[in-house]
């Protein structure tokens, strides 16, 4: 009698994944919420914004945040992503701390934005595909001391294994509660959001060095007719140089970069899309308050 009530008992709660750049944060929420609702790039810095990530089951809903990865600003926008992720802490019943095995650069950043908290955090080392043993043991050593997480998981988020253990860990761990959004909603987000999401991977795909560091993606139209969709995004880019390689030899690149959006958006919104890209230039918009708060840094 007594199990059966346990069985009833509804759990809920925030869960935000916090790391390095490109340790894998994106490509552990997709993988978690079973939907690719956070753009993955093999480039550092390629998550701007928190993006929320809904999973809801019989007994449990677990909002996800995926964050930027965690560094040393260097301009207004950093900031921004910064605060966001900090943000994303101070809101959480859970923080899974997410490692790159791989990788070897200090996580100095990181352990400072916990030393403040008092939320339980498990650490989660990634890309274990990739690792060997002897490595896997070492990280967990550095970081178990430093971290002091209540529990470690050893995942690859890619290959998507550990990840059913880690489920059910994180729904254990959370608090009872009501869920806070419908069953079938995945995320917060509207889906012209997304769409800007999409070109900015596209660009962070095709384009190499500065360029896709440079670059912001504005939606200008966004009209669902029903069966298709017509869309109008503006591509802000910081120079002119850079304005002449996104367009490329006689509108070259421009092209390759449209129909990769469209393809990819159309497969997201499950119908046709007309697409139409325009590239201007806006000078230091990283360091401009104004363009930022254009570009959705201000509603965290
Ligand atoms: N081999 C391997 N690659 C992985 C794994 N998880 C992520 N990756 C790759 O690592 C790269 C970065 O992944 P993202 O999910 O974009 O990383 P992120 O932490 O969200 O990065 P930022 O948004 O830039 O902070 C991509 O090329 C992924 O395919 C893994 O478990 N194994
Ligand atoms: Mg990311």
């Amino acid at each position: 009698m007594q199990k059966m009530e346990s069985e009833q008992i509804f759990r809920s709660g925030f869960v935000s994944i916090i790391g390095n750049p490109n340790a894998g944060k994106s490509t552990l929420m997709n993988a978690l919420v079973g939907e690719k609702l956070a753009i993955v790039t093999p480039k550092a810095q390629t998550t701007r914004h928190r993006i929320i990530g809904i999973s809801t089951g019989e007994n449990y809903q677990l909002v996800f945040s995926d964050t930027p990865g965690v560094m040393k600003p260097k301009y207004k926008l950093h900031d921004k992503m910064l605060k966001s992720v900090g943000v994303a802490i101070a809101d959480a019943d859970l923080i899974l701390l997410l490692s790159d095995i791989q990788e070897n650069f200090p996580e100095q950043a990181l352990f400072t934005l916990f030393k403040t908290t008092k939320i339980p955090v498990f650490l989660i080392l990634n890309k274990a595909d990739l690792s060997s043993k002897e490595q896997i043991t070492l990280r967990r050593e550095e970081l178990e001391e430093e971290i002091k997480p209540e529990q470690t998981f050893i995942i690859s988020a890619l290959k998507k294994t550990g990840l059913t253990e880690l489920l059910t860990a994180i729904i254990n761990r959370m608090p009872e509660g009501p869920a806070y959004y419908d069953a079938d909603q995945l995320t917060d987000k509207p889906e012209r959001f997304f769409v800007s999401e999409i070109i900015r991977e596209q660009i962070f795909l095709q384009f190499e060095e500065e360029i896709p560091y440079g670059t912001e993606v504005s939606i200008l139209e966004y009209k669902d007719m029903g069966d298709r969709v017509h869309i109008e995004a503006e591509i802000h880019t910081e120079r002119l140089q850079h304005k002449g390689m996104l367009i490329g030899k006689q509108g070259a690149a421009i092209r390759n970069l449209g129909t990769a959006s469209r393809k990819n958006i159309e497969a997201w919104l499950g119908k046709p899309v007309f697409l139409q890209l325009y590239v201007r230039v806006a000078e230091k918009w990283k360091d401009n308050q104004r363009y930022l708060k254009g570009f959705g840094y201000d509603n965290i």
